[in-house]
């Protein structure tokens, strides 16, 4: 990991338990960073770690991870310019077409993501995307639906990592593809809201290839001294900028070659 811990167990506790206060009862806080300006990576991954564990113990399932500010779009938009990974639980995941509530989000954004769902175990360092895409069962399109619990939708690196990334809620759908029938770098995604285009974009906005996000995910996993599962659902981080969404809004997320995903936002 490119730093080192710098918070006390009892601060990184501390932390996790305001993050997760925000989290559960969708409240905005300021960024972590205002009170412990040397927070480093290492000390948000692990707040993040401390998050996973409680949530864990409360008998939510971990189903897989994302990787997160893997595209020049993204970084842009949140002024960061290192990738992220967070957890993924059961407790996030919402059926495709579904009415999602926004009553228990701050203020939710949605981006267009290729999702991979992995046939056997992963392992860093030294993951490489040939690595995952002999390792993945297949992909399918997926949108994220993120809400960074820091007011303004502001943060640095460290916080958003605390933060788990943002992650709040996802939707995977359209249709399953192998990787051997697909050309992962150049599916175009369209994201229409309320029938109109908002963002398009193509999947070798990440990072060149989406499959080099997962492989970046494993080896900062492997930092944490933790592998990639088999029959993980692992997303790979949006191809275009987020877009706010509220009561009302519906999304339809078309991908190339991969189907739509849409869903609507209601109260
Ligand atoms: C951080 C999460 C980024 C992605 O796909 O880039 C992310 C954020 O933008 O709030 O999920
Ligand atoms: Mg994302």
């Amino acid at each position: 990991m490119s730093s080192n811990l710098t918070l006390l167990r009892e601060d990184i506790v501390r932390l996790c338990e305001r993050v997760e206060g925000a989290q559960t009862r969708a409240y905005a806080i300021p960024k972590l960073t205002d009170e412990y300006p040397d927070m480093t990576i290492a000390d948000g991954y692990a707040v993040q770690s401390e998050l996973r564990r409680r949530f864990i113990e409360k008998g939510h399932k971990l189903v897989g991870w994302k990787a997160g500010l893997t595209s020049k779009a993204k970084m842009q938009q949140m002024g960061v310019n290192v990738p992220s990974i967070g957890f993924l639980t059961d407790r996030m995941a919402r059926p495709e077409s579904s009415a999602i509530s926004t009553s228990d989000l701050v203020h939710p954004r949605v981006e267009c993501e290729v999702a991979f769902v992995m046939k056997s175990d992963l392992q860093g360092p030294g993951c490489t995307a040939q690595d995952v895409l002999a390792a993945t069962d297949y992909v399918l399109p997926a949108v994220e639906i993120i809400d960074s619990r820091f007011s303004g939708f502001k943060f640095d690196l460290a916080s958003v990592i605390a933060d788990n990334g943002s992650s709040a809620r996802f939707v995977g759908g359209g249709r399953a593809r192998y990787v051997d029938d697909l050309d992962l770098k150049t599916l175009g995604v369209v994201m229409e809201k309320n029938g109109e285009i908002v963002a398009m974009g193509a999947s070798a906005a990440v990072m060149g290839h989406p499959a080099e996000a997962i492989a970046m995910l494993v080896n900062i996993l492997a930092d944490m001294g933790e592998i990639l599962p088999a029959g993980s659902f692992v997303m790979s981080g949006g191809i275009t900028e987020a877009l706010a969404v509220k009561p009302g809004d519906s999304i339809v997320a078309r991908f190339q070659e991969l189907g739509t995903v849409s869903m609507r936002f209601v109260e």
